[in-house]
């Protein structure tokens, strides 16, 4: 095969054979990715905004400020942690009102869908119990819609709620429900935290860096604790709870013969009604007619990891690949609803016979056709959508799709398996886990969540992963970190034997898991607050989630989400480490959160770029809090037989083709 020379700098940081293999065809040659506007900026980035310095939020500046010089502050006065804890809580807030309005979506589609006023259906009547108990709501002989509706609308009035607190905090530790209370950061309601902390980040309002800090807390505990979980949670109820489904990852998943339909941003209401409408004999024989023999739907972003999790969809690409995905030439339409659509995908677009479609009356872009997808006639949108792909389906060109690595994810790792693995239905827990932990197998556990980032080489991730499984640290995976450990091989069962330390390995193989467990798309990472609320609960490894050994990273974020979904999890007790955090331009400020923060709520915030270093952080954390629990002594090496096995899966080896919780 001949090969084009990609031919930027920014493309030194790919590694993925896929992207590499379909920017060096010709097909791809018009084609300008972000790697290439990373170089063709030709400047670095500015310093007072990379550490968090400059002032724009009122017009007597910009200010740009210089820590420690007395001339160097605002006009109005304002210093380098009140402007560097400013900016920082204006992320916080842009992350939490994008999870909250996606969120609020999903909400008021569960009630049109109890109501009858959809083509869903209340899927998990077991989680819709569940979560009707957390919320008061009597399940006693009522019908399951009847319990939704009810469900619904009291979720629905927590995003208005003015006083109070929201439910769902209390599904947090005692311990931490206490530590909230007493620093007085129990989110109300979850549009207040939004608005008070916009509102006290203008100018002249909040100028006490660690006040302010206060309220950013409260509003990014409203997204982790009110909007993401209740996203999650009622999305799972409405669509199904995942369960462990075989799937893979790779622009090679597109389908020569086929219509290929790409499907993202975020929202599942919109990918769920494509995926319905994709199977109906009308779509079916209008592709055929177009001289295709099926119409594949693959995923991109969040929405992918949405319908790979629940439905087993290929992942075409994480957030860095959606321009690569275009330039195969080979997609007939890329439907987008909100949030991580780069405007670049329609100039993409244009080399292409690809329509770019959005679906959703807050994100328009030029060069787009637009087909507002509506709930209520959730199908007939979505076939509109289909027709217009298909139509394109004939005027295809060349295109060039690659070879698929065929590497396999097992994704589908909702809270509810990871109990299920780990002890059948009669006993699900998370006992073996803490039990593993505690006997040094397991080393601890860490988080990956999160975007990519055309600035980094697009192996972080992986880096980061192989480190840390090699050191017995299991490694739970959402966003676009998940896409990219499942195309770098570490969501099969076998990566554990490959990869994996001794005690991990042995873990893995009992249960037949790998050693990244995929749990879902970024406002899934409300189920790893829950998985450690459960661990604290389960005994055995402190009373708090800060004694957990447990860490957190998003190595190369993006989106101002990232911060959000960091803030939430420092928030309630953990210890989160980026790769770089626009704060560094304040001593005070950057002090404060990567130490201070520890007595508010035991949770910390670190910083480090270079991956293994990152990583071996990650390690150190967790071995300090090993140690602080007495249970950091080196364990002897033991071969299982049968009656230790079946002691670690609770009486049943439950691998991962198991039919899960819900069954
Ligand atoms: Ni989350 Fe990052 Fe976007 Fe998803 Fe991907 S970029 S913060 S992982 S798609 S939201």
């Amino acid at each position: 095969m001949s090969m084009r020379k990609i031919g930027c700098e920014g493309c030194d940081n790919i590694t993925c054979p896929s992207t590499k293999e379909v920017l060096a065809q010709d097909v791809a040659k018009g084609v300008k990715t972000a790697f290439h506007r990373v170089d063709d900026r030709g400047m670095s980035a500015c310093l007072f905004g990379s550490g968090g310095v400059c002032c724009r939020n009122c017009n007597m500046g910009p200010c740009q400020i210089i820590d420690g010089v007395a001339e160097m502050v605002g006009v109005c006065g304002a210093t380098a942690e009140t402007v560097a804890a400013r900016n920082f809580s204006r992320m916080v807030a842009a992350g939490s009102a994008a999870h909250t309005d996606h969120a609020r979506e999903m909400v008021q589609g569960f009630i049109a869908t109890a109501k009858g006023e959809t083509e869903h259906q209340i899927k998990d009547v077991a989680k819709l119990h569940t979560l009707a108990k957390v919320f008061d709501v009597e399940i006693e002989g009522r019908d399951k819609n009847e319990i939704a509706l009810e469900l619904g609308e009291k979720c629905l009035a927590e995003f208005g709620q003015q006083s109070g607190f929201l439910t769902m905090l209390k599904r947090a530790p005692a311990t931490l429900q206490a530590m909230w209370k007493k620093i007085g950061v129990e989110p109300r309601g979850i549009d207040r935290e939004v608005v008070e902390l916009m509102h006290r980040t203008h100018m002249g309002v909040d100028q006490e860096y660690k006040n302010l800090m206060l309220q950013a807390n409260r509003c990014a505990l409203a997204d982790g604790w009110g909007a993401s979980m209740m996203s999650t949670e009622l999305t799972d109820i409405m669509f199904g709870t995942p369960v462990p489904i075989r799937s893979i990852v790779d622009i090679g998943v597109l389908q020569k013969d086929q219509v290929n339909v790409t499907v993202h941003g975020h929202e599942p209401l919109l990918a769920e009604a494509l995926c319905m409408a994709a199977q109906e004999d009308d779509m079916l024989a209008l592709a055929k007619k177009a001289g295709a023999k099926g119409i594949n739907l693959v995923g991109v972003c969040c929405t992918g990891n949405e319908i790979l999790m629940r439905r087993g969809i290929p992942v075409a690409a994480g957030f860095i690949q959606q321009e690569i995905v275009l330039a195969t030439g080979a997609v007939e339409a890329m439907v987008v609803d909100i949030q991580c659509i780069m405007q670049s995908v329609a100039e993409v677009a244009k080399s292409f016979h690809t329509d770019i479609i959005t679906t959703n009356y807050r994100a328009k872009m030029e060069g787009a056709v637009h087909i507002q997808f509506d709930d209520d006639n959730a199908i007939i949108s979505a076939k509109e959508i289909l027709t217009k792909a298909i139509a394109n389906y004939k005027k295809r060109g060349k295109f060039y799709i690659p070879e698929s690595k065929k590497l396999d994810v097992v994704a589908g790792f909702s809270n509810e398996t990871v109990n299920y693995i780990q002890g059948g239905r009669f006993r699900a827990s998370y006992r073996p886990l803490n039990d593993n932990i505690i006997n040094g197998r397991i080393r601890g556990v860490a988080a990956m969540v999160g975007c990519d980032n055309y600035k980094y080489s697009d192996d972080t991730h992986e880096i980061i992963a192989r480190e840390l499984i090699k050191n017995n640290v299991l490694v739970l995976a959402t966003g676009c970190s998940a896409t990219a450990l499942g195309r770098a091989g570490l969501m099969r069962p076998e990566a554990a034997q490959e990869f994996a330390g001794a005690g991990l390995a042995e873990i893995c193989e009992t249960l037949g898991t790998p050693p990244v467990l995929h749990m879902g798309s970024c406002v899934d990472n409300s189920r790893l607050l829950l998985a450690v609320s459960q661990m604290v609960a389960e005994g055995g490894l402190g009373e708090h989630i800060s004694d957990l050994p447990v860490a957190g990273t998003s190595p190369i974020w993006m989106s101002e989400k990232a911060v959000a979904i960091g803030q939430y999890f420092v928030g309630s007790g953990l210890y989160v480490i980026f790769n770089a955090l626009p704060v560094t331009g304040s001593k005070k400020m950057t002090k404060y959160i990567t130490e201070g923060h520890e007595e508010l709520s035991g949770g910390k915030w670190a910083i480090e770029p270079d991956p293994v270093k990152l990583a071996h952080k990650m390690i150190a954390h967790i071995d300090d809090k090993r140690e602080a629990l007495g249970i950091n002594k080196k364990q002897d090496r033991v071969l299982f037989d049968m009656d230790m096995r079946r002691d670690l899966g609770g009486g049943a080896v439950a691998g991962v083709g198991c039919a899960g919780p819900g069954s």
